[in-house]
Formats: structure tokens, sequence, C-alpha cells
């Protein structure tokens, strides 16, 4: 089939063997790329494993849309059995590795194994070695990220770790460029547990398209309608930041741990002072529409702002100047470690200190506070080792009910929305795949501008809707989704874009059943690994149904657990799933899974 390299290069990091497969036509049809590829190896060759041993692996992996010369198409799926929440775990980051694997001939990468000592992997077209990375072992991201550009070249495809992967810490994520991260569910510690400090990609062929000069003028039409976009404008001035100021308007901004939904001094800190403070821009290369906004941080180095991070490092724990929110930011991004568990952890023990619960006393807004726990958590040390496997686990450390206010779902933090009065969004959180984010599906927008308050059938129909386009398609294709999403880009191109690369017509229709099987291939392994998973798994902290919003015009707003149980089970009835909320035998067998069917019901 066109469109794709055709091969993954698979690398043993303990045995140095080195092998380049083809990849069949049949994982393409039925998987598409990306996150499809990701999970039938994981399917087919992680099983019970621990996520740190040398067994797991890592896999970096592309679609056909990767590193195309079209919109938001510098994108890659990091995946591996995540050693925060036991289950699939995966990330998508912009970085040039995703345009250079490619190139180099390959659509995956899979790393298994481990390494005797500190390593880095480069790749260079067809050949492949390893290279000594004791000088690099414990530099931060962008140091490394310097010294191997300097080594390698500017243009290099470089991934690589901080001190956050390298000592384990189970929210560390893999980082590129300097302020792109991806894999939030701890897929920089599976690279630190193989003793991978970086891989360095340079490709030089190109991807054998099956059309490209339609492709070059489809990509062309895309670009003008982007910039044409009557949001365009105001895309470039805020970015990501956008929603800020709705948040908080909207009582979902993440307040002092989510305890709250709007902040007092939210206006000090919205997209409108960004704008003020913006000094440059950054972003995944192939894009027009560049989302990281560059502003000086509180010591006056560059540092980058996205609002999942501005949410989580600022109201979340009591912070409203941008500049320091920029420097907990830049030094996550230096450490290696997701800004999103990192906010909810650090609004925890913060939490955990105002409650008597913990000796140390970690006041709400405290920012050097802040600083000193980033450094303690990043080396796993004091308090910090409390929360480096996240709050889950540190909930049930410290007990005394703290599991109620630990804000995550199945072991991965929430992203930056309070739910208390967005139902669909909780639910959104509790079916995520990979544990509570956002990327899945971001129904809060229509949620709220629709019948905000329903646990209607339809909420839960709109949301799956959504979980086939954002967590089917785009993270199989595998492009930034942000062009549909915050643009509107029309959606009606990328079937376009697939036939031109691929030559293959589908429609969305044939999508979303690859959708459907890439999320009941997820399900049935989080079931296959941990036995015990089912529905209770997929509720969000209590907090949420148990202690209304005191603040804001949604005042004493909170969820209804009944309500909420009853969208779980249409949700479970639509997908085709049992009341424990498993991929019945007829589910799976219907999308062509029979054997996962025997594995997991028999
Ligand atoms: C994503 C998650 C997000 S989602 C953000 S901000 W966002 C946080 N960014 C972090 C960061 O920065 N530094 C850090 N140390 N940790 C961080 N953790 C958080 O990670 C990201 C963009 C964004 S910015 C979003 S919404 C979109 N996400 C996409 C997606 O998931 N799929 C897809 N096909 N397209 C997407 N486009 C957008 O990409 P994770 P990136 Mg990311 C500094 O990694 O694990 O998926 O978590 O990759 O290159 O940084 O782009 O308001
Ligand atoms: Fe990357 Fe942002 Fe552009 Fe998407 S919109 S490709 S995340 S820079």
């Amino acid at each position: 089939m066109k469109g794709y390299a055709g091969k993954w290069l698979r690398v043993d990091l303990s045995t140095g063997k080195i092998s380049k497969e083809e990849i069949p036509d049949s994982m393409k049809r039925d998987f598409l790329g990306g996150r499809g590829f990701a999970v039938k190896l994981l399917w087919d060759e992680v099983k019970h494993i621990d996520p740190l041993s040398e067994k797991n692996k890592l896999i970096f992996s592309t679609g056909p849309l990767t590193g195309q010369a079209l919109p938001g198409s510098g994108k890659m799926v990091i995946a591996s059995k995540s050693p925060l929440t036991g289950g699939y775990g995966d990330g998508n980051i912009g970085t040039m590795a995703s345009i250079h694997l490619r190139k180099a001939g390959y659509d995956v990468l899979v790393l298994e194994g481990k390494s005797e000592k500190p390593c880095y992997l480069l790749v260079e077209d067809e050949n492949v070695k390893f290279v000594d990375a004791s000088e690099l072992w414990g530099k931060n991201t962008f140091e490394a990220q310097d010294i191997l550009e300097k080594r390698h070249g500017r243009n290099s495809g470089i991934l690589i770790i901080g001190p956050g992967g390298e000592n384990l810490v189970r929210f560390s994520t893999v980082m590129s460029q300097k302020g792109r991260a991806g894999g939030r569910p701890g897929m920089g510690a599976v690279m630190g547990s193989k003793n991978l400090k970086a891989v360095v990609i340079k490709g030089t062929g190109s991807i054998p398209n099956f059309d490209d000069e339609k492709l070059k003028e489809f990509a062309k039409k895309g670009y003008e309608e982007i910039k044409g976009k009557e949001s365009y404008e105001f895309w470039m001035r805020q970015g990501t930041m956008q929603v800020f100021e709705w948040c908080n308007e909207n009582s979902c901004l993440p307040t002092y741990n989510f305890k709250e939904g709007v902040f007092e001094f939210s206006k000090e800190m919205d997209g409108y002072v960004l704008e003020k403070l913006h000094i440059d821009r950054k972003g995944c290369p192939m894009c027009n529409m560049q989302c990281g906004h560059i502003i000086k941080d509180a010591s006056d180095q560059r540092a980058e702002l996205d609002y999942e991070n501005v949410g989580m490092l600022g109201p979340n724990i009591g912070l409203r100047s941008l500049p320091q929110i920029a420097l907990l930011n830049r030094m996550a991004d230096e450490w290696g470690l997701d800004t999103i568990s990192l906010g909810s952890c650090i609004g925890f023990l913060m939490e955990a200190s105002e409650r008597g619960l913990i000796p140390e006393k970690v006041g709400w807004g405290d920012f050097e506070a802040a600083q000193r726990l980033i450094i303690d958590i990043g080396k796993g040390e004091g308090l910090g080792k409390l929360v480096s496997h996240g709050t889950r686990t540190a909930s049930e450390t410290i007990g005394k009910g703290s599991h109620r206010w630990a804000m995550h779902v199945k072991g991965l933090e929430i992203s930056a929305y309070n739910c208390h009065g967005c139902p669909g969004m909780a639910l959104s959180f509790g079916t995520s795949p990979i544990g509570a984010s956002h990327k899945d599906a971001w129904v809060i927008a229509w949620e709220i501008s629709t019948d905000r308050f329903s646990y209607s059938k339809e909420k839960v129909e709109k949301l799956i809707e959504f979980q086939r386009i954002r967590g089917g398609f785009f993270e199989s294709a595998t492009v930034c989704r942000l062009p549909w999403v915050e643009v509107s880009f029309g959606i009606h191109w990328y079937p376009e874009y697939l036939e031109a690369i691929t030559g293959n017509r589908m429609s969305w229709e044939d999508l979303y059943k690859i959708g459907d099987r890439i999320y009941n291939l997820i399900r049935a392994y989080w079931k296959r690994e941990i036995p015990q998973f089912g529905r209770t798994w997929d509720y969000p902290p209590d907090r949420w149904f148990e202690e209304p919003l005191s603040q804001g015009k949604m005042k004493g707003v909170k969820l209804d657990r009944e309500k909420y149980d009853q969208m779980l089970s249409w949700y479970y009835e639509l997908r085709g799933w049992d009341k424990n909320g498993i991929p019945t035998k007829e589910t799976l067998d219907d999308l062509g899974l029979k054997e996962v069917s025997k594995e997991i019901i028999g």
C-alpha cells in the first residue's frame, strides 16, 4: 500500500540486535497507523509484565499523514504499557523526529530490552547505532538537546528524556525541541528504565505516495483555508490560552486542586495578559498556526505556555503570575515531567498540608515551595517521593480519605477542566482510553453551548463521535487535530489527503470502524493486564460528586452519581460492552478481533 515507508525498525537494547520488518498490509488496513499500530504491537507482544522492566516496549509510531507536506503533520504517537496506570498509555508529540523517521524509511520504531549503560540511539537512514551517553545522563532536556544538536545538526529529529525519566518518575514524558512534550502516562520513565537518554533520527529519503501532485494541490488549499478562517487571527494571538477566560466564566477552571471552578485572580493571567507578555512563537514542523507562546519567565529566560500548563501550574496550585508559572513550566520541560500530573501532584500536596495530613508546610500559591517540589519530584526525594508515582499512589500512602480528592482517573491525573458542572466532560475523562486525558473527547465546549446540565443519551452519543474522530482518526492518521478543533479547518480534507497518499478512498464510516477497533483493543488490553479492571475504573473522583462548588455563578453545583451511572451504562451499550464495561464477544468478533475475544472472554 502506498503512503507508508512500509517497515518498522526494531531495536533490542539488551542484545544490540537491530531488525527491519515489513508492516503487513492487513495491519495498515485494520489499524491505519499511530495509536492503532501501537496498541496492536502491545497486545501481541507486551503481556503481564512490569512496565519498568526490560520486557516492556517503547513504541514511536506514525501514520500515513505524518511527515507529509500538509497541515499539522509533524506529529507522532509514543506508546507503551504505562508505569503510571498499569494499562495502555500513549501521548502525541510534535517533533522533527516524526518526519525524519518516515524519511529514514520507517513508520514505527520499537525499542525493547535495556542497555547496560546509558546510551542514545542514532538512526541515519538504514544505519542504526548505539552511542555512549554517559556524559548526557543527568543533564536536563535543554542542555542535552543543545549537545545533540551541535553533534548531529540543528534539524535532526531528537527525542529526549530529562532527569525525571532517568529517575523513573511515573509521569515523566519524552521531550523534543525544548518545549514539545509527549507521553503523559510515564513514557519518559519507560525510556529511562531502558537506560536510553535520547533517540536521534536523520532521514533523507521520501515517502512513496499514490498521487503527489494531488496531495500538493490539496495541501496548499488546506494551508490557505486555515489562514483565511475567521478564528485564525485570535488563535494566533492567544493559542490554546484562548480558553482560559472562557473556563473561568463557565466555572471549569481547575482551582485549588479542582475544588473550585473560578479563580479570583484569573484576570491577571488570562490570554490577554499572555498577549502582552508574548515575545516569540514556537511549534511543531509543518504547521502554519503554531501554538507555542513564548514569554520571559520569572528568571528572565524564554519559556513556552499552553492552556493546560497554565491551568495546572496556576489556579490549581493557587499561583497567579504568568512569568512564575512559565518558570515552573520551563522546569517541568527541563526535568521532563508532565505539567498536568505535576500541577495535580503539587495541588494534592498543598491540600494535604492544609488539612494537616503531612507535617510539611506547603501553602497555596507558594512559588518557592513549588520550585523545590519540582526538584524533589524529579529526583524522587523528600516530599517529592510521595507523589512521584502520581496522586493515586500518594493517596493510598497517606490514606485518611484523601482518595476523594486525588484528582485522577485510572491513575492518570485529570487535565485542566473542572467538571462539577460538566457531566459530559466528566464522562469523557471517565472513559478516556489512557486515563483522565482531554485528548480523546473534548466535549466540554459543545456541552456548555448546548444543554450543559443534562445527562442525556445524546450527550453520550456526541462523546463517542468525538472519541471516534479525535482518539480514533487523528491518533492513527497521525496528525495534529488543532486545525480542525480550533479554527474549524474542514474535516472533509482528511479523507482526501488519505486517498492522495494511499490510493484508497475511505469514508468516515470506514475510519470510525478503525477507531472502534482501536478502542476495543485498548479496552481489552486494560482488562488483560489488570484482571480486576471494570466499571468502577470509569468514574471521576468523589470530590466532583460530593463537594459542591462554593464560589462563582455555579455555586452549589456538583455531579449527580446516579445520573452519571446512567450515562455510563448508555456509553457501554452504545459501544457494545457489557455492564462491567468489557467488550462483548459479538463486538470483538464483529471488529475482526476474534483472537482477542478468545483471550479475554474465552
Ligand atoms: C498532552 C498534554 C498537553 S495537551 C499539554 S498542553 W495542550 C501539556 N504540555 C506539556 C508541556 O508543554 N510540557 C510538559 N513538560 N508537559 C506537558 N504536558 C501536557 O501534555 C501539544 C499540542 C497540544 S498543547 C494539544 S492540546 C494538542 N494535543 C494533540 C493530541 O493529543 N493529538 C493530536 N493528534 N494532536 C494534538 N495537537 C495538540 O498538540 P501528550 P506537543 Mg503533547 C510545554 O503529549 O502526552 O499527548 O499530552 O505534544 O508537541 O507538546 O503538542 O493545551
Ligand atoms: Fe503543533 Fe500547535 Fe501546530 Fe498543532 S497547532 S501542529 S500542536 S504547533
